[in-house]
């Protein structure tokens, strides 16, 4: 069965009868066939996942300039997950192969792809967006690889200290502010009063405290990249986290001398 699951931007593919390449290279399905929807939930489509796998593969299909890729990259080596990185070109004359529209009819990097199988089953799981592989990633490797499970929402932090990172001052504030600043060539009252505000917020060395979390994976690119532009040293803080996460190996290896804006 092919099921697109409601709610996020993940699906699964699977079932006894499927075999061999799930995504051949010379398959030319409109991308529309990957339309059906299920209601059956994410979380339950895991354990279903978790319960008969005996092995698994984890893909990222990603471009490495770019900072959402870049995000779900980090997230990755943050948790040690063996990884098979499969890099596309998306422009140009060499642009996305037919494969991976197949794979994510929106077209975007990254996506994850997570296959398991076993004696009695086959199964993958897609998920094509940067937000939902954050998401989603403690409880997928948790599934596929027991031991070794660092966490990117640990227990003894409130979820919603990580979400106002991620979604209030990054994805609402930051990722318009910034663009705006970028296009204008200065470091705007409107980017200067959220770097001050993210400042203030970060607990230190880490954003949340002694670990690594979502938040940190999630914020490093963006702000990373706002200091090629602007000095950031103003933002002693949050110039420090930088500092820190940058000489981290996770975070190091992402680095690219070549790199795209977010917009
Ligand atoms: N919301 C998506 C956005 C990803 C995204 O915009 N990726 C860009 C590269 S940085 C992309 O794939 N662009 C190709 C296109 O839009 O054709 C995510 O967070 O995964």
């Amino acid at each position: 069965f092919l099921s697109l699951v409601g709610g996020s931007h993940a699906f699964v593919i699977g079932g006894k009868s499927a075999a061999g390449h799930l995504y051949p290279r010379n398959s030319h399905k409109p991308w529309h066939q990957h339309s059906a929807r299920s209601s059956v939930s994410s979380t339950l489509q895991l354990h279903m996942m978790a319960a008969s796998s005996s092995s698994s593969n984890i893909r990222l299909v990603t471009n490495t300039q770019c900072p959402f890729a870049q995000k779900a990259w980090i997230a990755l080596r943050v948790k040690q997950v063996e990884l098979e990185i499969d890099e596309i070109s998306l422009y140009g004359p060499n642009g996305k192969p037919d494969w991976f529209w197949n794979l994510n009819p929106q077209g975007t990097v990254p996506v994850l792809v997570v296959s398991s199988s076993s004696y009695h089953d086959k199964k993958t799981i897609v998920v094509t967006d940067s937000d939902d592989i954050l998401n989603e990633l403690d409880d997928i490797v948790g599934n596929t690889n027991g031991q070794n499970n660092i966490l990117l929402y640990p227990s003894d932090i409130a979820v919603e200290e990580i979400e106002t990172w991620r979604q209030e001052r990054i994805n609402q504030k930051l990722l318009p502010l910034g663009q705006q600043a970028v296009l204008a060539h200065q470091l705007t009252p409107p980017l200067q009063s959220v770097l001050q505000e993210m400042d203030r917020a970060v607990v230190g060395p880490f954003l949340l405290g002694s670990h690594v979390t979502a938040a940190d994976c999630h914020a490093f690119p963006f702000v990373w990249r706002l200091q090629q532009e602007f000095d950031l040293t103003p933002y002693p803080q949050l110039h420090a986290w930088l500092q820190t996460c940058g000489e981290l190996p996770a975070f190091a290896k992402t680095i690219q001398t070549s790199w795209w804006w977010w917009w």
